[in-house]
């Protein structure tokens, strides 16, 4: 095993990967920038490096400083987390380079799922249901071979970029006089934005749920998965509230689509922890995205399986196979995961400041993943999430009743929360009967 991991990150997750850590009697090294100096995780760590000014670029995103920490402080391997360099192919080859481990996929698999269509192929090879679509990069300079691509998929389409997602650099089409503009388009925003202008399509499906199914993979022949996770309540591609199982999911479409997820970890020789995404809709899953990081929802799959996502995935990244097999991986009873924003409950817009006064809830059931202490600061430079509150339940009604007890448990004093919206959530009729969609939140919102 490594005898010590740097944690790239900040916040909750870098707290939650320094308990794994310590729980497997690894050393940690916190990196950190200026203004973060005082977080909690940076005080629990064995050694800290400050490696940097507040702007992202600077410091999370600066990977000579990040490595040269490294080398100062005799780090093994490096862990990630979500968000910064977790999916950043060049990070991951320069680590290795270095000399040292990115705990995560290698930089090639990251490089190949971070080209949605190169992930698509691999995929569907694998046999993993896709959404039907051009299967390739569109010939955008050939009106007719994409109007033909259209009509043969079915409008409304979708235009994507290869390069783009998680929402962003995508175009709903809805007829044909508006297609090749709209392919245009989509072409030099993907340009400036990733620098790549490549661009694909798919069938647009209006109404469906974003399912996600959570893989283990030792990189050595050996795969599980751990179920699946509904992450349909969201704003502006942001995740609101998450739960796992996803919930009214026929038991053998679930299984059979989880146990290609486990074929494709297999044939693409997938090492670490990683998220087949889906849409779903009318009793298909559709594959569209996979995320080779940790994600953040990853606590409600921890909760109904027992299995520490994070341990698991510093093992196999170790070199070790994967000591669990899928028979050992039962699904018990129903989580829930809301997370909390340092935001206005009405405008959405970030509210920093200093915390006056902090009760996190607790009792049987009841996990939260917070770096938060009274007195903290929030500082205005980064992700306003301060906090995620779980619930486990032996059914989805016990875990939901929980969850609205433990928000009305919280207190966070001195700074604005999404806890009210949170609140109005775990009350609302159609979300309590399970299954809503995409949209439901935002449509909700409107009202
Ligand atoms: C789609 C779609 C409908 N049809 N693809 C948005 C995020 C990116 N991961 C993929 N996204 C979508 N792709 C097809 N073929 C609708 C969305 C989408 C969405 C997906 C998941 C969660 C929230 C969403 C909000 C708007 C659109």
């Amino acid at each position: 095993m490594f005898e010590k991991v740097l944690i790239a990150n900040r916040g909750e997750i870098a707290l939650r990967i320094l308990r794994a850590c310590k729980e497997m009697g690894i050393k940690t090294v916190a990196v950190h920038s200026q203004v973060d100096r005082d977080l909690k995780h940076v005080r629990l760590a064995d050694e800290s490096v400050c490696i940097g000014p507040n702007p992202s670029p600077q410091s999370y995103l600066n990977i000579p400083a990040i490595i040269s920490a490294m080398e100062v402080t005799d780090s093994i391997a490096v862990h990630p987390g979500y968000g910064f360099l977790a999916e950043n192919a060049d990070f991951a080859e320069q680590v290795q380079k270095s000399g040292f481990v990115f705990i995560g996929p290698d930089p090639n698999v990251i490089r190949t799922m971070g080209d949605k269509v190169a992930a698509i192929a691999a995929m569907k090879k694998a046999g993993v249901p896709t959404v039907p679509g051009s299967d390739g990069p569109l010939p955008t300079d050939d009106r007719d071979t994409c109007q033909e691509i259209a009509r043969r998929i079915g409008y409304p389409i979708i235009i994507k970029a290869a390069a783009g997602g998680g929402g962003r650099g995508m175009r709903v089409v809805h007829t044909e006089a508006s297609l090749m503009s709209s392919i245009h388009i989509t072409q030099s925003e993907a340009k400036g934005a990733f620098g790549d202008d490549t661009v694909y399509m798919e069938k647009f499906l209006q109404n469906p749920r974003h399912v996600e199914i959570q893989v283990l993979s030792d990189g050595q022949g050996n795969a599980i998965h751990l179920g699946d996770r509904d992450c349909s309540l969201q704003r502006r591609h942001q995740k609101v509230l998450e739960e796992a199982p996803a919930p009214g999911i026929p038991e053998d479409v679930r299984e059979s689509t989880a146990q290609s997820c486990v074929q494709a970890c297999i044939d693409i020789g997938y090492k670490g922890a990683g998220t087949f995404e889906f849409l779903y809709e009318d009793g298909n899953y559709y594959f569209i995205e996979m995320n080779t990081r940790v994600q953040v929802e990853h606590p409600v799959t921890e909760m109904v399986t027992g299995v520490d996502i994070i341990k698991e995935q510093i093992r196999v990244c170790a070199g070790e196979k994967l000591s669990l097999t899928q028979d050992d991986i039962v699904i018990r009873g129903h989580a829930f995961e809301c997370r909390i924003n340092a935001e206005d409950p009405k405008t959405f817009m970030p509210c920093p400041g200093t915390i006056k006064n902090y009760h996190a809830p607790g009792g049987f059931g009841v996990r939260v993943d917070s770096h938060l202490y009274s007195g903290y600061t929030v500082p205005p430079n980064y992700d306003s999430m301060i906090a995620k509150v779980i619930t486990h339940g032996e059914d989805r009604e016990i875990a939901l009743n929980r969850m609205r007890n433990a928000l009305e448990e919280t207190v966070i004093d001195g700074i604005r929360t999404n806890i009210p919206l949170q609140q109005r959530l775990v009350r609302d009729t159609a979300f309590r009967e399970g299954g809503v969609n995409i949209h439901y939140l935002e449509k909700k919102l409107e009202n």
